[in-house]
Parts: C-alpha cells; structure tokens; sequence
C-alpha cells in the first residue's frame, strides 16, 4: 500500500490537479509569477530552477550582514522589544537564530496544553503520523488554540526581521520530540527570493536532555541553500523523483561534515520562543526518555509578497 501511495504522489499530473481544485485560493501566485517575470500558470509545478534568469532581492538583513546589527537598531519596533529580545535579536544575522525568553506566561501555556488533552481525550483530533504524536494545523481548525498562540502578537518582530508582512502558513503541535533529521525548512517551504520564511517554535513545557529537544546549528543559515539542484532530485516531465527527500537529508549530513558549525540543543523553559532563519539546519534529538512528553508548537510564517511552494513536490503553498 506504501509502495502504491509513493509512486501516486510522485505523478505530477495529479499535483497539477490539486491546483487546479485549490485554484481560487492560488489568487495571488499569477499576479507574484507575473512581478518575478515567471511565464508559468499558477497551476503547473513550480522548483528554483525555473528561476535561475530571475534577479532577486534576499531579506534585508541577510544583506551586508556585517552591519545588520547597527540596521536593525534603527527598525521602528525594534524600540519596542524587550532588553533581552533585543540582545538576542541583534544577533539574527550572524546566528540565524534568536530566542524570546518567557514569551509566553504559564497560565497561557497551561490553557494551550489542557485543550489539546482535551481534543485528544475526546477523540476530536487524530494523528497524522502514527510514529510521531503531533498535530497538524491546529490553529486553522480550533478557535481557542488559534486565540491562545501569539499568533497576531508574533508578525511584528517576524515582519522586521523579514523587512515584509508575514501571513501564517501552518502550525505543528508536537506531544512528543520529532526525532527529525536534520533539515532547512526552505526545502518544505520554499520561497522566491529565498528566505523569506520564519518557523517559530514555542515550549509548552520545561524541556531537558531527555525529552529529545530541538536541535540547530546556529551561523549554519549562512551557507548556500541546499535544493533539488544541488541532489539530483531526478524528476522528469510526468514523475517526481524517486527518495528525493532521502538524498537531501544525505546532503545536509554531507554539509554539517564539512562545515565546522557546533550542534546546540535548545533547552528550553515553559513558554520560551526560538525563532529561526528559513535555512538554519536543524531538527530533533533522539529521545532518550520515552516516557517523557516534549510538547511544543511550531508555527511556520511566510513573507506575504513572495512565491512560496514545496521544492520537492513543486507544489504551490496554499494560505489557509
Ligand atoms: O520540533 C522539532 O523537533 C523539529 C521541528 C522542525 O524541524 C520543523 O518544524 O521544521
């Protein structure tokens, strides 16, 4: 049955259907293709390549980064931050990475935490892996959790380090570590220019060693982005590529072993924010209690003003 299912999703016929159904919601991507100079319909697939003719602007201060600090001081909001947000922050640029300590107070995270026991208890909510207890999109589905999350609260300091507005894409609640490999998220979520996403991770506990905590390189946003270019996806007119994914999360191993970047694991405390760069590698560390629970959101935030797609699949992002 797996076996059937990968080869389905590898047709690319069958993507372009997708759009064609989710058609409405694709608005704004002709209008984008349009303003980047791209001769495609909003319907077909879309990878970099096809953009390899295409000048484009990186976010402001992936720019001169050598004096973004000094930039980003002058940002109207960045008055309005916190002494240790700011501290953090300043150093986006060089890090890829900044936490907001405290973000959100316990009373928060604890109504965050007993809803979702609440729909898990009720059977109202499934898991979408089986392996991994995570939740898909709950923000998009359940009033409360969407009114709980600093959703809103977060696009301000999200919009200035991106120097655009930023729309929510998704949302992932984890009950458990991920045991994800390490990864950049501008192959999930990719932009045009490039790095115009924020994924945005929220400690709904206290979490240790043993709990399997997200891990990142930090400085690692620098290097260049790895896409299907650099794997040799092998995809052709009517089929994706075979294990594409499994040949870059190879490339990412390849990378670390090159580059001298120090694995940090975020050891997080209840109602901490770590924000990180569309092409920080990271991911999560083995769990070595398994009767420990390692809740945590993750939100991923688009620039509005960009393309945005799957690189892998070639899928258009649709905005809830
Ligand atoms: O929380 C984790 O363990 C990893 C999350 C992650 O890699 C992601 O959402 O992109």
């Amino acid at each position: 049955m797996g076996l059937i299912r990968n080869i389905f999703k590898r047709i690319k016929p069958l993507h372009v259907a997708n759009n064609l159904v989710n058609y409405n919601k694709l608005a704004n991507d002709q209008e984008l293709y349009r303003k980047y100079g791209l001769k495609k319909s909003k319907a077909s697939g879309v990878k970099h390549s096809d953009f390899n003719q295409v000048s484009s602007t990186p976010p402001w201060l992936d720019v001169n980064s050598e004096n973004s600090r000094e930039r980003l001081k002058e940002h109207p909001f960045f008055s309005e931050i916190s002494d240790q947000q700011k501290e953090s922050l300043l150093d986006w640029s060089y890090n890829g990475y900044a936490v907001l300590q405290e973000y959100l107070n316990a009373k928060i995270v604890d109504a965050i935490n007993l809803e979702i026991d609440q729909l898990i208890d009720s059977g109202t909510v499934s898991w979408k892996y089986p392996h991994s207890r995570r939740l898909m999109n709950l923000v998009h589905e359940n009033e409360k959790i969407a009114k709980l999350l600093p959703i809103e609260q977060l696009k301000p300091v999200l919009s200035m380090l991106l120097g655009k507005e930023v729309d929510l894409f998704q949302s992932i609640n984890f009950i458990d570590g991920s045991e994800q490999k390490a990864h950049a998220d501008s192959i999930h979520m990719t932009t045009f220019p490039l790095g115009y996403l924020i994924g945005v991770w929220i400690a709904l506990e206290d979490i240790g060693p043993d709990q399997g905590p997200l891990f990142i390189y930090p400085g690692s946003h620098r290097l260049d982005y790895v896409l299907t270019e650099e794997i040799d996806a092998g995809d052709n007119y009517f089929l994706l590529g075979k294990n594409a994914y499994s040949k870059y999360e190879t490339a990412i191993e390849e990378v670390i072993q090159k580059n001298d970047f120090k694995r940090t694991e975020f050891l997080a405390k209840k109602g901490d924010v770590l924000l990180w760069h569309a092409n920080l590698i990271h991911g999560g560390s083995k769990i070595l209690n398994p009767k420990l629970t390692r809740k945590s959101t993750v939100l991923h935030y688009f620039a509005k003003d960009v393309i945005r797609y799957h690189e892998i699949t070639q899928r258009p992002a649709i905005i809830p």
